[in-house]
């Protein structure tokens, strides 16, 4: 029976917030677009000039009845809302969630049914920085999916790190104050390269395995699209008939796992401090969705919920894939911008407690904390507790919460009795049992005498870290001492550089040593784990080569290249979902017989960062540029594939690259084994051999 209606009642009649009717689909016919082609006021009236104030004379004063003025500069003034306290920095994507359906067995969570669709939006963020900062800076990558299920909106808040830097959710706002600027002067912007932190986390040793992660290549991904994603904590999955098992989450990137050099990331948050957001919509544009597949690690729901003696409510620990298998369980797909940056991506509201049957939480300290969290930011950031009526954070599913008024509510709530149990709106709404899917919280004992203190089993702070470091390649190794060194530079205070080495010692004696070298300190000793088995998952660098989808390859040209070959170039680049950018000393068009190109970039507006490949186009082998000079070095400092065909290795040469170093590829004419081994070299991401050459040089 639906709640009653008076017949004096009556509620509005239904408007968008712009005054259409109805919400229909596509761009431009969405009731909550703009409306009408004239400029009004937002009641609605039609304004006949927006760009002079009303004044008593051409020169003033200016009248206080100007409501257009006064309306125009009030929302203006209040255009801004609170940024995120952490994950300021942020892009998004819509998309879809496909399940494989072989999670069926393990949860009764709809989505995750076979061949079930669910829409969904996928935030990215770096954690530190505000707002307007750079997203290649070194940091921890947020990875928030919001499935916008049947049953409800389900949100796996994660990160790009399986780790966190602390075992307990009170720390929190501890380590953040450390990480983010000094308080006094407001510096560094958006980086752990700093006494505050580095104090914090030598101080605290639980951090150590999270500051590995950090220090390694994963604090820089190439792009959102080549991140791993990890929901960090354990949960717990619940099947239809009530058996549980423990699981980890994990989200593995289509086109692999691949990230910056440090360099090249600190380049690029100079001159394209929107490298990652600018990556995923244009590659998004240009018809390359961002690809995961969802892995679920799976594991007994034991008495004691540890797994091969790692206590899986510690969230500093992993569980390594080669003792628990990551099975793929569905496939995520991003394939559409969002229109308005603020309506979405900026006032989506993620929350770990939007849970939905089949998945619980567990009682592991820092996702305990993390639920009290997320709906309480939203209050101060969204402005009141009706932020999940906007229309990014409305689930699919049908609500009836029989919450009430509130700041903006925009429901019309029908009916005289918000409460239950009641008899004046016929017992509506009525709460649903099991069997029609509410949400049945598992019920499991809790004993325990009231304490703040940790387990035991989270006192080994270092025996997972020292796993990490055993498992990287020497290149990656090498990365992981200069990050250390990198970072410790930058303290001013010795005792916290002192205090970190005596960490490290506690990591490994190699790492600790090669890091000490650097700062010109001497190397303590420690008594580092010696019978940890490397996890090879953990390493980054491919075996084979990998897909190329969303790669940018540039292709130099000039007067006289070989435009036709720059053709068949683009053609074999694009078939591959990879994208071809031509550039030249100056802008415009090139054109040579029937072929022409039109320039994309010059080199007074790229640098390397923008290419994971450069090839110089034969017919220009007199080109001569410093600026092409400074392009192809880094390119090769940064180990990426560089190439030429024909006469363009002279200019190779002339920008002084050796010709005969790894991942430098030369052909006679554009063809196709030439564009193979691009592409194949393309595929492995960097010419990661040239790594011991130029770290020599
Ligand atoms: Fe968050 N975190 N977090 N966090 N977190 C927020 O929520 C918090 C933690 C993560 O794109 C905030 O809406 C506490 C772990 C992501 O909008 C806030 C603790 C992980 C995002 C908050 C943690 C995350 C957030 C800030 C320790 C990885 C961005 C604004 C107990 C598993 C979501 C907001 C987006 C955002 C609190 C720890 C991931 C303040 C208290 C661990 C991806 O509620």
């Amino acid at each position: 029976m639906p709640p009653k209606r008076h017949r004096d009642q009556s509620a509005p009649k239904p408007a968008s917030p712009t005054g259409k009717a109805e919400v229909a689909g596509g761009i431009g016919e969405d009731s909550r677009a703009q409306a009408g082609d004239h400029l009004t006021t937002s009641q609605g009236v039609r304004l006949s000039d927006t760009d002079h104030s009303l004044k008593a004379g051409p020169r003033g004063p200016t009248l206080m009845e100007d409501f257009h003025l006064r309306e125009k500069i009030t929302h203006f003034d209040h255009e801004r809302i609170p940024e995120r306290v952490v994950h300021a920095r942020g892009a998004a994507a819509h998309g879809t969630f496909e399940a494989y359906g072989n999670a069926a067995s393990v949860t009764k969570a709809g989505f995750l049914q076979k061949g079930r669709k669910t829409p969904v939006f996928t935030r990215f963020s770096t954690v530190l920085g505000s707002r307007g900062s750079a997203d290649t800076v070194r940091d921890v990558r947020g990875f928030a999916v919001k499935f916008y299920t049947e049953e409800g909106n389900f949100d796996l808040v994660g990160n790009n790190m399986p780790v966190f830097f602390i075992q307990d959710g009170i720390k929190f706002p501890d380590v953040i104050h450390a990480a983010k600027p000094h308080p006094d002067r407001e510096i560094p912007q958006a980086q752990s390269a700093h006494d505050t932190f580095w104090d914090f986390v030598s101080l605290h040793t639980e951090a150590t395995h999270h500051v590995m992660w950090a220090m390694s290549d994963r604090g820089i991904p190439r792009s959102y699209r080549t991140m791993e994603g990890f929901g960090v904590h354990t949960f717990r999955l619940v099947d239809a008939e009530g058996g549980t098992v423990l699981v980890k989450f994990h989200w593995k990137p289509v086109a692999g796992v691949h990230s910056l050099v440090w360099e090249e990331a600190q380049l690029a948050a100079g001159t394209d401090p929107d490298f990652h957001r600018r990556d995923m919509a244009d590659g998004i544009e240009a018809g390359a969705p961002l690809e995961f597949e969802l892995g679920l690690q799976l594991l007994p729901d034991t008495e004691d919920q540890t797994f091969e003696g790692i206590d899986l409510l510690d969230p500093t620990k992993i569980v390594p894939e080669e003792l628990a298998e990551v099975q793929l369980v569905g496939k995520l797909t991003l394939d559409r911008n969002p229109t308005n940056y603020f309506a979405e991506t900026e006032q989506v509201a993620f929350h770990t407690g939007n849970l939905v049957p089949g998945i619980e939480v567990t009682d592991d300290p820092l996702m305990q904390a993390r639920l009290f969290s997320y709906l309480d930011t939203q209050l101060t950031r969204l402005g009141g507790p009706n932020f999940t009526q906007l229309p990014i954070n409305c689930p699919h599913a049908a609500v009836n919460d029989n919450l009430r008024d509130g700041m903006h509510q925009s429901a019309i709530h029908q009916g005289q009795a918000p409460y239950l149990p009641n008899t004046v709106d016929g017992g509506q709404p009525a709460p649903a049992t099991e069997a029609e899917g509410g949400y049945v919280h598992l019920p499991r004992e809790v004993t325990g005498p009231k304490v703040r203190a940790n387990p035991a089993s989270f006192d080994d702070h270092f025996s997972q870290a020292t796993l990490f470091w055993k498992s990287m390649s020497d290149v990656e190794k090498v990365h992981i001492v200069e990050a250390f060194t990198f970072e410790l530079g930058k303290c001013y205070e010795q005792p916290i550089r002192e205090r970190t080495l005596g960490v490290l010692a506690q990591v490994d004696a190699e790492l600790c040593a090669a890091v000490a070298a650097g700062l010109g300190l001497p190397a303590p000793s420690g008594t580092p784990a010696t019978d940890v088995t490397p996890s090879p998952a953990l390493s980054q660098i491919p075996a084979a080569p990998g897909p190329v989808t969303g790669r940018i390859v540039g292709v130099v040209a000039a007067p006289g290249a070989d435009l036709a070959g720059i053709g068949k170039l683009r053609r074999a680049v694009e078939a591959k979902g990879a994208v071809l950018r031509v550039l030249a000393p100056i802008g415009g068009v090139l054109k040579k017989g029937r072929a022409e190109q039109t320039i994309e970039r010059t080199f007074l507006t790229t640098r390397s960062i923008e290419y994971d490949a450069v090839v110089i186009a034969g017919g220009v082998g007199d080109l001569k540029d410093i600026k092409l000079t400074v392009l192809l070095q880094e390119m090769f400092r940064h180990c990426k594939v560089i190439g030429a065909w024909g006469d363009g290795a002279d200019v190779l040469a002339a920008a002084g690259i050796d010709t005969g170093a790894p991942g430098i590829l030369l052909g006679d004419e554009m063809a196709k084994p030439f564009v193979t081994e691009l592409l194949t070299n393309l595929g492995l991401h960097r010419a990661w051999e040239r790594a011991e050459t130029v770290m020599n040089a």
